[in-house]
């Protein structure tokens, strides 16, 4: 993935699309096993939305300040030897200053947020995957994003065999987290599936679909989650 810090819009056109939401102050995560297609999603949704007029924020997780960045270096690292609760408190440490710096600010003056990652990757990989206790690390979360909610997240459920051969086809090396055995990453996505299907702000949608299905099913869910915020 190539986003380095929280990308801005670009300036408008002139015959750029009237802003038509310009408070609706929506937060959607998109979340997924690693090679799901989050971020080929995220390129496609934002690029839909600022075309209806949104002024729309990528971002990510670990990242989207400085500090996240840095974190996240760390946290990939793949000589690194990191502890599993030591992995929750370092990319929370990281969420905390995302949500302050980046994602609190952006919703507050009704901008729309896209979060590659949020609190369910903690609960998956840190929960589900590496076998903490859910409720000490809700905790933890809750501790770092204070009221700050998605309204939407999507997940891009897609089997751990078909997420490795795309990333075998993309060809970058793998991280601390991605060279974990098969059964870490059906842990991952069992717990994923496990989290979207306890609540109703989730929507699971298949990723072995095509970039287009997967797209106008979440162009769909978003447009429905934004017409929610502002009607
Ligand atoms: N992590 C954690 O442990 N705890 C936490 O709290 C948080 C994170 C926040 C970050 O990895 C790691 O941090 C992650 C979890 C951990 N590790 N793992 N595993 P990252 O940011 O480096 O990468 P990622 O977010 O996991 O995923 P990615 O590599 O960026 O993949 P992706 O965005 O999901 O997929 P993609 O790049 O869009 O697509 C992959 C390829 O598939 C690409 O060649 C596409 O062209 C292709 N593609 C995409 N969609 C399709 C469809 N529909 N059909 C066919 N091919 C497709």
């Amino acid at each position: 993935m190539s986003m380095a810090l929280a990308s801005e819009s670009p300036p408008s056109a002139p015959d750029a699309p009237r802003l038509i939401h310009s408070n609706a102050s929506v937060f959607i995560v998109i979340e997924g096993i690693e090679g799901s297609g989050k971020s080929t999603l995220i390129a496609a949704l934002a690029h839909a939305l600022r075309g209806d007029g949104h002024d729309v924020l990528m971002t990510r997780e670990p990242g989207g300040t400085p500090l996240g960045d840095a974190v996240r270096e760390i946290f990939l690292d793949r000589a690194l030897p990191i502890a599993p609760m030591t992995e929750a408190l370092l990319v929370n440490a990281a969420r905390a200053q995302h949500v302050s710096d980046v994602i609190r600010p952006a919703l507050a003056v009704g901008r729309l947020v896209i979060c590659d990652r949020f609190t369910d990757s903690t609960l998956a990989y840190q929960g589900y995957g590496r076998g903490l206790e859910l409720e000490p690390l809700r905790a933890v979360c809750k501790i770092a994003v204070g009221d700050v909610e998605p309204n939407l997240t999507l997940l891009l459920d897609t089997p751990v065999s078909v997420a490795r051969d795309r990333l075998r086809t993309r060809g970058v090396a793998t991280d601390r987290i991605e060279r974990e055995d098969d059964a870490f990453h059906e842990r991952v996505r069992r717990g994923f599936l496990e989290l979207a299907e306890s609540s109703p702000r989730h929507r699971a949608i298949d990723g072995r679909l095509s970039e287009k299905q997967i797209f106008d099913e979440s162009l769909n869910a978003v447009r429905a989650a934004v017409g929610a915020r502002v009607s």
